[in-house]
C-alpha cells in the first residue's frame, strides 16, 4: 500500500509575498498560523506544471535553522503528494545556498527549496524563510514569485502525505510508495563533497594550500558564524587545503547561530574584528548563516568593503584559472553598490551591468553568457560559476590574489585606489522601524526629488555644496528579456558623481528597515586614505537633512552603520 495523498481545506494568507529572497518571516509565523507553511510550499510545487513533476527532481536544503529539520518534512510530504519524483535533501537538512545552486544544476533539477532567512537571527524567537530557486540554480525571478504569490492568495486546499516520514540523517537514497504516482526517491546527501569538487576546479588548490600551508604559509581566521557554512570551511579550507583546524571559529550550525545575528559585518562579526586587530592573522573572513555572504578583513582588521571586494576581484581576475578558461564576459552590480567596479569596468574595457538589488537579477545575465563576476555592497560576491553569491568562493578569490601578489589585503587595496581612484561608501541601516513612518518618509522624499525645481539644486552641509544631477526611482530594463523592475530605490546622483540612495530592505521580517546608501568618488591620491565615515559626512548630513529621517522615524542613529 503506498502512502495515502489527503487533500487538506486551507485558507488563503495574505502575506506571503516573497521579498528581495524569498518569504521571511518570524518562527512564530510559521507556527502559529495554522498550515502557513504548508500552504506557501504548495504555492511553490503547484508553479511547476504537474506533467513535468513526474521526471522531476527537486533539492531541498536549509541553514540549519529552527523549523528547519520540521519544514523538510513538510517539503517531503507536499511533494510526494504532487507527484515530485525525486527529492536530493542535504544530510541532517543541511546545504547552504551556494551548494544547493551547484546541487541543482549537478543534477539537472527543475530546482530547489532552501530554508533560510539568510543574516536574520535564528531559534524560536528568530526569523525563518523559505525561498525557491529554479533550474538554473538561481533565485526564482521576480514574474515566478508573483505567480507563487498569486497562487497562495487564492490557495483553498493543499496536498499531502502526512504518513510518510524521511531521516535525513541517513547518506543513501529511501523509496517511498505514493497512491496513484510513481514511487518517490528521496536521496539524502553530503552536499559539502559536491561543492568541494566544484571548487577543485575553479582555483588552483595547490597554490592554495601552498599558501595556507606551506613554508611561508599565512595565518588566516575564519568565523562561520554558526551558519551552515562551518562544515564547508572545515572540509575545505582546513582538511583540504591544511589550514590548522583553529583557524576556522564557530563552525557547528546551530538553530539559533549562538544567539547571534548570523550577519558577516563589522557590528555583528564584532568577535572577528576585535581578533583580527591583535595582528596575528593576515586575512579574516565571515559568513552569514546560509552561506552566500562574506565579510573580508586584512591583518589588523582591515576592511575591505564589499564594493571594493567585486573591484579588487576585478582587476585580478587572472589569478583565478576558471576565468582563464572562461574569459570575461561582463561584470555588474546592484545599484546602491559603489562605483568602484565602474572604474575596473572602464579601465580594462569591460561591459558593465547595473541592476536592482538582489541577487536573482544577476541570473539571466549569467545565462545568456553576458556576466562572469558580480557583486552587492550587502557582502555578496560571486560568478558565473553558479547562481548564487557564494561566501567560500569569494574567500578562495581573495587568497588566490594573496598567493598570486605575494602582498597583503591592505596593500593590494592601496594599490588598487592608487591605481582606481577610490569610491568612499558607507551605509547606514535603520531596523525594524514603523512601516507607516518609514513608507511615509520615503513617499514625501520622492515627491520632494520629484518637484522641478529639485534638479540643479545646491544641497549643502557646512563648506561642502553639491548640485543635483538626477533625482530618480531606480527603474532597470533585463537586457535579456525585457522584463522592467520598477521602484528599486531613490537616487540623488550630483554632478559630481557623489550617491545617495534610499530604499526600504526586502529582506527584513519585522517592521521595515531603510536603507541609506552614500557613495562618493575621489581620485586624488592623497585623500584616498582618509576615513570613509569622515569624508563621507557632510553627503550623510544631507541625506538626512532632505529625507527628514530622524524627525519622520524618531530615530536618531542607525543600528548598524558599514
Ligand atoms: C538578499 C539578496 C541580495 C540583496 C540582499 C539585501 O541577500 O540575495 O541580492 O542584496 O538580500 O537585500 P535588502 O537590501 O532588500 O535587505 P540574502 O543574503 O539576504 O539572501
Amino acid at each position: 500500500m503506498g502512502n495515502k495523498i489527503t487533500a487538506v481545506k486551507t485558507r488563503p494568507y495574505a502575506d506571503q509575498k516573497p521579498g528581495t529572497s524569498g518569504l521571511r518571516k518570524r518562527v512564530t509565523v510559521f507556527q502559529q498560523n495554522q498550515h502557513y507553511a504548508e500552504n506557501f510550499i504548495q504555492s511553490i510545487i503547484s508553479v511547476i506544471e504537474p506533467a513535468e513533476r513526474q521526471a522531476a527532481t527537486l533539492v531541498v536544503g536549509g541553514d540549519g535553522r529552527f523549523f528547519m529539520k520540521e519544514a523538510i518534512q513538510l517539503i517531503v510530504q507536499i511533494a510526494a503528494a504532487n507527484g515530485v519524483n525525486h527529492l536530493v535533501i542535504g544530510q541532517n537538512g543541511i546545504m547552504s545556498t551556494p551548494a544547493v545552486s551547484c546541487v541543482i544544476r549537478k543534477m539537472k533539477a527543475v530546482g530547489g527549496i532552501i530554508l533560510t532567512a539568510s543574516h536574520n537571527p535564528g531559534g524560536p524567537n528568530g526569523d525563518f524563510g523559505i525561498k525557491y530557486n529554479i533550474s538554473s540554480g538561481g533565485p526564482a525571478p521576480e514574474g515566478l514569485t508573483n505567480k507563487i504569490f498569486e497562487i497562495s492568495k487564492n490557495l483553498q486546499e493543499f496536498h499531502i502525505c502526512p504518513e510518510l516520514k524521511v531521516d535525513i540523517s541517513k547518506i543513501g537514497k529511501q523509496t517511498f510508495e505514493v497512491d496513484s504516482f510513481k514511487p518517490l526517491i528521496v536521496e539524502i546527501v553530503d552536499s559539502v563533497e559536491a561543492y568541494a569538487e566544484m571548487l577543485r576546479g575553479i582555483f588552483d588548490f595547490a597554490a592554495l594550500k601552498e599558501l595556507l600551508s606551506g613554508a611561508n604559509h599565512i595565518n588566516v581566521r575564519l568565523d562561520a558564524m554558526h551558519g551552515v557554512v562551518g562544515p564547508y570551511v572545515k572540509k575545505i579550507v582546513c582538511e583540504e587545503l591544511g589550514s590548522p583546524a583553529d583557524s576556522a571559529v564557530n563552525c557547528v550550525p546551530q538553530e539559533d547561530f549562538g544567539g547571534h545575528h548570523p550577519d558577516p559585518n563589522l557590528t555583528y562579526a564584532a568577535d572577528l574584528v576585535n581578533a583580527m586587530k591583535g595582528g596575528k592573522y593576515d586575512f579574516g573572513a565571515a559568513f552569514d548563516g546560509d552561506g552566500d555572504r562574506n565579510m573580508v578583513l586584512g591583518k589588523h582588521g582591515f576592511f575591505v568593503n564589499p564594493s571594493d571586494s567585486v573591484a579588487a576581484i576585478a582587476a585580478n581576475i587572472t589569478s583565478i584559472p576558471y576565468f582563464q578558461k572562461t574569459g570575461v564576459k561582463g561584470l555588474a552590480r546592484s545599484m546602491p553598490t559603489s562605483g568602484a567596479l565602474d572604474n575596473v569596468a572602464k579601465a580594462l574595457q569591460m561591459q558593465l551591468y547595473e541592476t536592482p538589488t538582489g541577487w536573482k537579477f544577476f541570473g539571466n545575465l549569467m545565462d545568456a553568457g553576458k556576466l562572469s563576476l558580480c557583486g552587492e555592497e550587502s557582502f555578496g560576491t560571486g560568478s558565473d560559476h553558479i547562481r548564487e553569491k557564494d561566501g567560500l568562493w569569494a574567500v578562495l578569490a581573495w587568497l588566490s590574489i594573496l598567493a598570486t601578489r605575494k602582498q597583503s589585503v591592505e596593500e593590494i587595496m592601496k594599490d588598487h585606489w592608487q591605481k582606481f581612484g577610490r569610491n568612499f561608501f558607507t551605509r547606514y541601516d535603520y531596523e525594524e522601524v514603523d512601516s507607516d513612518a518609514a513608507n511615509k518618509m520615503i513617499k514625501d522624499l520622492e515627491t520632494t526629488m520629484f518637484e522641478p525645481s529639485f534638479i540643479g539644486k545646491k544641497l549643502t552641509s557646512g563648506d561642502k555644496s553639491y548640485e543635483v544631477a538626477v533625482a530618480d526611482n531606480f527603474a532597470y530594463t533585463d537586457p535579456v528579456d525585457g522584463s522592467v523592475s520598477k521602484n528599486q530605490g531613490l537616487r540623488i546622483i550630483f554632478s559630481d558623481g557623489s550617491r545617495i540612495i534610499f530604499r526600504l530592505s526586502g529582506t527584513g521580517s519585522a517592521g521595515a528597515t531603510i536603507r541609506l546608501y552614500i557613495d562618493s568618488y575621489e581620485k586624488d591620491p592623497k585623500k584616498i586614505y582618509q576615513d570613509p565615515q569622515v569624508m563621507l559626512a557632510p553627503l550623510v548630513d544631507i541625506a538626512l537633512k532632505v529625507s527628514e529621517l530622524q524627525e519622520k522615524t524618531g530615530r536618531t542613529g542607525p543600528t548598524v552603520i558599514t
